[in-house]
């Protein structure tokens, strides 16, 4: 089925697998044709796989097995039956625009590139590798688990469910639509997360890692951020109501040990925030904190400027607040006659 031009042609019904190695090569499933065996890009050479058709084969369709500095690429615009598995210290870049009934399971040391089209989905993406990203616009329905020792990157526009991400490099998640669960990171890297979308639970990170979360969004979680010198940034949504009620963290942020930043500039947050041990700085200046803003252990500096809070409490050491431009509706029920904790 290889014609001159190079191209390998799968046409019609195909009773077995094809396999290919240490050889650049461009391989076509053909509208209407089907695969009825697994497909497999191996060693060395540049490998672009385009699937019209359907490959089938349980529990493992195509296996990706490169070598360094060598990509291999598969295009799906047809229908997978099966498991796509990676492995090796190449590249592998998967654009899912077509019917996956199986996950994504990479197991290498290389580079992994996934694209998940609008209204196409996978089961679950599991990847371990050292640089690896995922673009995703359709639905991932279960766990998402990217472990890489260099990078993680992920762009979520659609629907993710359990989110992992783990490895002591950089690690990025933009969110602008769904989580359907828990966002969990196990760094002791950074961590960078944008939400203007929704997180339906919390957002956590284990390990020392530097965290830095900006919320424009819900989450109807807590942020911990754990160990490390973490920021965390809660901003105002644009009030429109269209988008629902105001926009804010719902049950509370741990910003836990480490030299932490916490800005309030709108929305609302419901639940203590609690800055643990270290020399903390927290600015407020919009929205409203229904608990107690806890500075904790450290000599802390506080600014406050606008918003409401009701309760402040500093900790052990030697804290300094600094207020102004307030009236008294930035203090919730007369929050400096009140006995915090009592
Ligand atoms: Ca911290
Ligand atoms: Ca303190």
């Amino acid at each position: 089925m290889l014609d001159a031009s190079g191209v390998v042609t799968c046409s019609g019904f195909v009773n077995g697998g094809y396999s290919s190695s240490n050889v650049d090569a461009i391989e076509e499933i053909e509208a209407g044709a089907t695969l009825n065996g697994p497909l497999q890009a191996l060693g060395s050479g540049d490998v672009l796989i385009h699937n019209a058709g359907s490959i089938q084969n349980f529990p493992d369709a195509v296996t990706l097995d490169g070598t360094a500095g060598f990509t291999k690429t598969l295009n799906n615009d047809g229908v997978i039956n099966g498991n796509l598995i990676g492995a090796g210290a190449g590249r592998i870049v998967f654009y899912q625009n077509g019917n996956m009934n199986g996950s994504v399971q990479i197991n290498g040391t290389g580079i992994n590139d996934i694209s998940i089209g609008s209204g196409r989905s996978i089961q679950s993406v599991n990847i371990v590798g050292s640089d690896n990203s995922l673009d995703n616009s359709g639905v991932i329905n279960g766990q998402l688990l990217l472990n890489g020792t260099s990078a993680n990157f992920v762009v979520n526009r659609s629907v993710l469910n359990a989110v992992e991400i783990d490895g002591d490099g950089q690690n990025t998640l933009f969110n602008v639509a769904t989580i359907n669960g828990n966002v969990n990171f196990n760094s002791n890297g950074n961590v960078f997360v944008q939400n203007t979308g929704l997180i339906s639970n919390s957002i956590r990170s284990t390990g020392a890692s530097a965290d830095f979360i900006d919320n424009a969004g819900n989450i109807s979680g807590a942020v911990d951020t754990g160990d490390g010198n973490d920021v965390v940034i809660n901003r105002v949504g644009s009030v429109n109501t269209l988008l629902g009620p105001q926009r804010g963290i719902s049950t509370g942020v741990n910003t836990g040990n480490g030299n932490d930043v916490f800005m309030m500039l709108g929305g609302e947050i419901n639940g203590n925030v609690m800055l643990g041990a270290g020399q903390d700085f927290a600015v407020m200046s919009g929205g409203t904190l229904t608990n107690p803003l806890q500075t904790q252990d450290g000599n802390d500096l506080l600014y406050w400027s606008g918003g409401t809070m009701n309760a402040i409490d500093m900790g052990n050491d030697d804290d300094t607040a600094l207020f102004f431009q307030l009236t008294p509706s930035n203090m919730a029920n007369n929050m400096f006659d009140r006995r915090w904790p009592g």
